[in-house]
């Protein structure tokens, strides 16, 4: 296993957009393990293939309160949707800003899991917030586009200063 490097916002290649697995093999469940690991390590809740350079449609989730319910997302289609609901966001690639977003508060999702195998789950609240989240990094969209134009620039300029000052 081992950790790897994940993309901060504006950095330009979270914005490509991810390919379909086209077999769930042994490099697919290394990239599972790794990115699994990356998160825990933070630690965060999710992570997409996208946030760490790797433009494959690859999720992993983890909302539990002792990191023990990993949730792997392969090639994820959201097929039903509704309501809404505003939830503070965060993400590992946008550090330290937290702001609301409104989605949708019930989804319905199809994917593969780890083991190849597809599966479809309904998932509410944080878990529906995730999963959107996820699935827009994957589309090449981070939470932040959602905001004012002015918040964006405010939070872009934030992020850049502090590079400076850690790097
Ligand atoms: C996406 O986000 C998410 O700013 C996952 O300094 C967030 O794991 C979905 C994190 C909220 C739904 C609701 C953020 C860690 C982790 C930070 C994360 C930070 C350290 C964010
Ligand atoms: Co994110």
């Amino acid at each position: 296993m081992a950790i790897l490097t994940i993309l901060y916002y504006p950095d330009p290649r979270l914005y490509q957009v991810a390919k379909p697995v086209a077999r769930v093999d042994a490099t697919i469940r290394r990239l599972v393990n790794d990115m699994a690991e990356t998160m825990y390590a933070v630690p965060g809740i999710g992570l997409a293939a996208t946030q760490v350079d790797m433009h494959l449609q690859v999720i992993v989730i983890d909302i539990s309160e002792d990191k023990s319910q990993l949730q792997v997302f392969i090639n994820p289609k959201i097929v039903n949707s509704s309501g809404s609901q505003d939830y503070e966001e965060g993400c590992l690639s946008v550090p330290g800003i937290y702001e609301n977003v409104t989605r949708a508060e019930k989804i319905t999702v199809e994917a593969l899991g780890v083991d190849g195998k597809p599966f479809k789950l309904g998932a509410e609240r944080l878990l529906a917030v995730c999963i959107q989240h996820e699935i827009d990094h994957l589309k090449g969209k981070v939470f932040v586009e959602y905001l004012s134009q002015l918040k964006q620039a405010r939070i872009k300029n934030k992020l850049k200063k502090r590079l400076r000052v850690t790097m």
